[in-house]
């Protein structure tokens, strides 16, 4: 898949390598001190073997608040400049605001990764214009309150049938869908059950025929299963890696880049020589 100027074979699982661009009280993501980590730590993720790193300046784990687009432009923009001064890389800006969108991609973002699946006002038009891959994740209601009372008749049809309406949109403003991955949105208005159905199932959202993306690592899926604190999720989460990248999800979304990709080279390497009864 081409993201901007950079290919990425999507053949075997690749890892997307989460940046933490928390603000602090002191300064913001512009600061020389928050810039330095941040860039400190896109080396340590790419010599660790992540293809991507996904960067977001509005936290959407739940029960956030939602951010005003100047901060979150101010928090993005100039980490997402320096790494791509720096790197060579794919760098994704995990955003749902139309101009963060924009921006991002004039400063070097090569995928714009959207857990609103570009609902938001002018978002679509956005990513239609930049004409770079856009993931899009299914979530119900906010993050401030999503894992209140998540409800579904049929989690596994409801997101598949999201997602296939967004493809359609995105198809019809002009993305092609080898453009488009999607995002079954892990823990976005989802009980555990729920998550547990759509992990069982994921080797269904294939036939949508586009690239797939699943992020579940160190979230409470994992974590109240097993009644770990989040420092203490790095096995579940791996595991959880595995059984995606198996029913075929090409990216993974990990805090833990060099443990995820040493786990997925295990799997590709068994895939490799696999033989299909077909062929006897
Ligand atoms: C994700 C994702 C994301 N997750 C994509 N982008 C987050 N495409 C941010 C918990 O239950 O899965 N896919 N961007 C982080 N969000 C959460 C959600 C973090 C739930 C933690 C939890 O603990």
């Amino acid at each position: 898949m081409q993201f901007k100027d950079k290919f990425v074979d999507l053949s075997s699982p690749k890892v997307m390598g989460i940046l933490n661009v928390t603000p602090d009280s002191f300064s913001d993501g512009g600061s020389y001190n928050q810039l330095d980590l941040a860039l400190a730590q896109v080396e340590s993720m790419l010599e660790a073997g992540a293809s991507f790193i996904d960067i977001g300046g509005e936290s959407t784990r739940p029960g956030a608040q939602a951010v005003s687009e100047q901060q979150e432009l101010e928090r993005v923009i100039p980490v997402i400049e320096a790494i791509a001064q720096r790197f060579d890389t794919v760098i994704s800006v995990d955003t749902s605001k139309a101009l963060v969108m924009y921006e991002a991609v004039a400063a070097g973002a090569g995928l714009i990764n959207d857990v609103c699946a570009l609902q938001e006002e002018g978002a679509l038009l956005a990513a239609s214009n930049a004409q770079v891959p856009v993931c899009l994740m299914h979530m119900q209601g906010k993050p401030r309150s999503m894992q209140t009372t998540p409800d579904y008749q049929n989690v596994v049809n409801e997101v598949y049938q999201f997602l296939l309406e967004r493809i359609n949109c995105c198809v019809q403003a002009g993305i092609t869908k080898k453009n488009i991955i999607i995002d079954p949105g892990f823990g976005f208005g989802k009980s555990l059950v729920h998550n547990y159905q759509l992990l069982a199932n994921l080797q269904q959202f294939l036939t949508l025929n586009v690239a797939m993306l699943a992020g579940m690592s160190r979230k409470s899926m994992i974590g109240s299963l097993l009644n770990r604190s989040v420092e203490q999720r790095l096995a579940g989460s791996i595991g959880a890696a595995m059984l995606a990248a198996q029913q075929g999800a090409q990216i993974i979304r990990v805090h833990d880049v060099q443990e995820t990709v040493d786990a997925l080279k295990v799997l590709s390497m068994m895939n490799a020589y696999k033989e299909d009864n077909n062929g006897r």
